[in-house]
């Protein structure tokens, strides 16, 4: 008979490793698809691990690369209250990722079982979903593989988004518990969201909002949201096509907007009408509008934490809750402007390196923890204590009732297991219609400084170490000094250098008072690292 080992060593010799140095990043694992069957194969194998590890809890694969080209794609592991992966268990993802054969791959894997002292007797639950790539589908038949080489039959929610499969893990090990999360399919996902949509919208309405969803998942599944929604907003769907896959993230989408501040080539924008745009796995949202000069402003992440937090600050003292800690997460990158924008509101912010689990951490200090990265990545997560706290709250009067109501149907409408371009997209509309806020009204709260991101190709990015949540640099030595010397020569001016997670890069990121000077200031601070 055969063993596990057999099986494992066996399906294993299926998807053979490139000739390569892997690593568990930021966002898992990315790369140019055709590298990554080995990858992924084995991380079905972790996931294994880490469910049993967990009691048999479920665990989530994502098969996506995001707002990557359309060659590449990723893998990453959703732990089972729909957050991400642990980050003590990256590195034995890294570990049997690298393994020179198949026979290391076993005995990495039967050494992690042994480390941990798995049991046999408890029984691995896995979920996988992808994006809508070319070289998804093959991909999700390597994870399937490696799991029912280790005897487990993984479900798999086929296209999905991001936030969707992490909803889904969550609802998975939640159900029948005081804490379910909700359904664990699409119509839950979409009855959750629109239910609370629909509550905090009766009776009011919105002009129409035009969504491009970069051509990837978010398209089809914000098509079949929208027919859950009431008739309070019409969001017009762009850049929806998955079919044709060149066209992925291709001139479109949440990345493209964010880093060339302007409209896709393929929106004519009304003035002062509001856009937004989701990346390929719809994870990632910003919004944007042109005034009556037809100049492009963005509303980027920083806009919408600045937008969130008011709003439930408000409902909440609206509401007669007191002593309610609200806090807001950001990074480096977050505009010098929306700090002090949050710090005018009276409202303590923290800034942390920058990957969603550094923010997410961050943010599980409040009662409400508002976190987002400049680029569009975020959410809003209310701890046990304070969803509790909400739902046993006693209103004195009929406007603490109605702001009450209101703040129980903004937590249901918010994913809280990660940043959900969908909900976000939904809360934004809420906020905004509440408000009855045009989008220059929105962006006017505070004007952004001017700034500049560059990217610079270097021999090593591991020589570049960072602190303060990556705003200062320990090594090259000396070379901080002179970033600072160049700042000091500017106005309003911040500057921070810090290798990319993502790619072999290291980014450059300044402000300054004019566009000119920001532009400028990073051109030097970018010639420091030749
Ligand atoms: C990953 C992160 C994203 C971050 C980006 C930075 C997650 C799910 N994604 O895509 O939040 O903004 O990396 O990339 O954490 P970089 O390190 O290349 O600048
Ligand atoms: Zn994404």
């Amino acid at each position: 008979m055969s063993s596990t080992k057999d099986f494992v060593i066996a399906a294993s010799s299926a998807y053979p490793k490139a000739d390569q140095t892997f690593q568990y990043g930021t966002a898992g694992f990315r790369m140019k698809a055709d590298l990554l069957p080995s990858v992924v194969f084995r991380v079905g194998l972790l996931a294994a691990l880490r469910s049993r590890f967990k009691g048999g809890q479920y665990v989530g694969v994502m098969i996506t690369a995001s707002h990557n080209p359309p060659a590449d794609n990723g893998v990453k592991l959703v732990d089972p209250m729909g957050e991400m992966l642990e980050s003590s268990w990256e590195a034995y993802g890294t570990k049997l990722a690298n393994a020179a054969s198949d026979e290391e791959v076993y005995e990495y894997y039967s050494q992690l079982e042994k480390d941990f002292n798995l049991k046999p007797d408890v029984q691995a639950q896995v979920v996988v979903g992808c994006d809508t790539r070319e070289s998804s589908p093959a991909l999700v038949d390597a994870l399937v593989a490696a799991v029912n080489a280790v005897g487990v039959k993984p479900s798999d929610y086929g296209i999905v988004t991001t936030p969707q499969l992490h909803y889904f893990v969550r609802c998975l090990n939640t159900q029948g518990t005081d804490h379910a999360y909700g359904e664990p399919s699409p119509e839950g996902y979409f009855q959750k969201l629109s239910t609370a949509y629909n509550q905090l919208m009766a009776g009011k309405s919105n002009s129409p909002v035009t969504v491009d969803c970069a051509n990837g998942v978010g398209g089809p599944q914000l098509r079949l949201l929208t027919k859950y929604l009431n008739d309070s907003v019409s969001v017009v769907i762009t850049n929806d096509d998955t079919q044709t896959f060149s066209k992925l993230n291709s001139q479109c989408g949440a990345d493209y907007v964010k880093t060339n501040q302007r409209l896709p080539p393929s929106t004519t924008a009304q003035p002062l009408a509001r856009y937004a745009s989701l990346d390929g796995d719809a994870d990632r949202i910003v919004y944007y509008y042109t005034d009556s000069s037809n100049v492009f402003h963005l509303l980027d992440g920083d806009k919408i934490a600045t937008l969130a937090a008011s709003f439930i600050v408000d409902l909440v003292r609206a509401s007669g809750i007191t002593d309610f800690k609200l806090g807001v997460v950001q990074t480096a990158y977050a505009n010098g402007n929306s700090t002090k924008y949050i710090e005018k509101l009276g409202l303590p912010v923290v800034c942390t390196p920058t990957g969603v689990k550094h923010l997410h951490h961050a943010a599980l200090a409040y009662d409400c923890g508002v976190y987002f990265e400049a680029n569009g990545h975020g959410t809003v997560l209310f701890s046990t204590e304070a969803l509790r706290r909400i739902s046993v709250h006693e209103p004195n009067t009929p406007a603490e009732k109605t702001a009450l109501t209101s703040l129980q149907a903004v937590t249901e409408l918010i994913n809280q297991t990660v940043g959900d371009a969908l909900s976000d997209l939904l809360l934004v509309e809420v906020i905004l219609a509440y408000k009855a806020w045009s989008p220059d009204q929105w962006d006017s709260c505070y004007t952004d400084l001017p700034n500049k991101l560059e990217k610079a190709e270097v021999a090593d990015r591991n020589k570049y170490k960072t602190t303060d949540a990556e705003r200062k640099l320990t090594e090259p030595e000396g070379l901080q000094d002179q970033i600072d010397a160049l700042v000091g020569k500017y106005r309003s001016a911040r500057s921070f250098v810090r290798p990319s997670g993502t790619e072999n890069v290291v980014r450059v990121y300044a402000e300054a008072a004019t566009k000119g000077e920001a532009e400028e200031l990073a051109q030097k601070v970018k010639a420091l690292l030749k």
